[in-house]
């Protein structure tokens, strides 16, 4: 009876299946000696395209790691995309964001379509393909990060310039020719409340400056129109320019020389 029980309950716990699984590794090895010589027959192409692969570690990736991994790797996949997306739908404004949303979907759509049209894919193939695909979307948000940011903020700073109150102690006239040029290359005033005065001799041309600190100022005019704003000017060197693309390149572009303020 004792010794019939043992034999029971031994029988299923001596790991004989585990031991077959193990047999058939070196068989698989086997099946890809060829001799020298034939390696130019067709029958050994199809092997360069998939990488020899231990059976253990196929079915360890396969039974183990992809269940594991893939519910992690779809969540940081989903926001990875979301943030970038979205950001990069920010900066495009709503004509934009139309036009990247539909370009989105149908690359999605189309590659997923392709990828489930190719089952012979290899799993390298295909994170290959994952890995394109989250780069080209990391692309998109990082080069609209700055747009993005900036799109809201961007009429507050055009309005945000506030005309300094009382008289102007100097006023500078600056001349827009139609030649895309201004009248000189090089202005001067003193520093406090100027008046600047631009006038148009001929096209659409503005009068802004590089400096951040003088953002927001702006003079603009169409033709022979005549546009003036005070500004408080502090000492130094600065640059002024036309905005409107290709004038400055043209020549429309001059330095502002402040000089310190008349002391009483
Ligand atoms: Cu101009």
């Amino acid at each position: 009876m004792t010794t019939t029980d043992v034999e029971a309950t031994g029988g299923p716990g001596d790991g004989s299946g585990e031991e077959a699984g193990t047999d058939l590794v070196p068989a698989g090895d086997g099946g890809d000696l060829v001799p020298a010589g034939v390696g130019a027959l067709p029958r050994s192409r199809p092997a360069l395209l998939e990488p020899d692969t231990d059976p253990r570690a196929e079915a360890l990736r396969s039974r183990l790691l992809l269940p594991l991994l893939l519910p992690i790797a779809s969540a940081v996949a989903i926001a990875f995309f979301a943030i970038n997306l979205s950001r990069a739908l920010l900066a495009g404004g709503p004509t934009g964001a139309l036009i990247l949303a539909s370009i989105f979907t149908l690359v999605i759509l189309g590659g997923a379509a392709w990828v489930s049209s190719q089952p012979q894919l290899s799993t390298g193939a295909l994170s290959v393909i994952l890995v394109v695909l989250l780069g080209f979307v990391g692309a998109t948000g990082l080069t609209t990060l700055g747009p993005s940011s900036e799109h809201g903020g961007d009429e507050k700073k055009e309005s945000g310039f506030v005309e300094p109150a009382g008289d102007p102690v100097a006023s500078l006239e600056v001349d827009a020719l139609a030649t895309l040029k201004f009248q000189a290359t090089e202005f001067s005033t003193i520093a406090g409340v100027n008046e600047l005065v631009y006038v148009g001799k001929g096209g659409l041309h503005t009068l802004v400056f590089k400096e951040s600190e003088y953002r927001g100022f702006k003079l603009q005019v169409n033709g022979e129109q005549v546009d003036k704003k005070k500004i408080d000017l502090q000492p130094g060197t600065f640059t002024i320019y036309c905005n409107i693309p290709g004038h400055e390149a043209a020549g429309m572009i001059a330095k502002l020389v402040v000089g310190d303020a008349i002391s009483e």
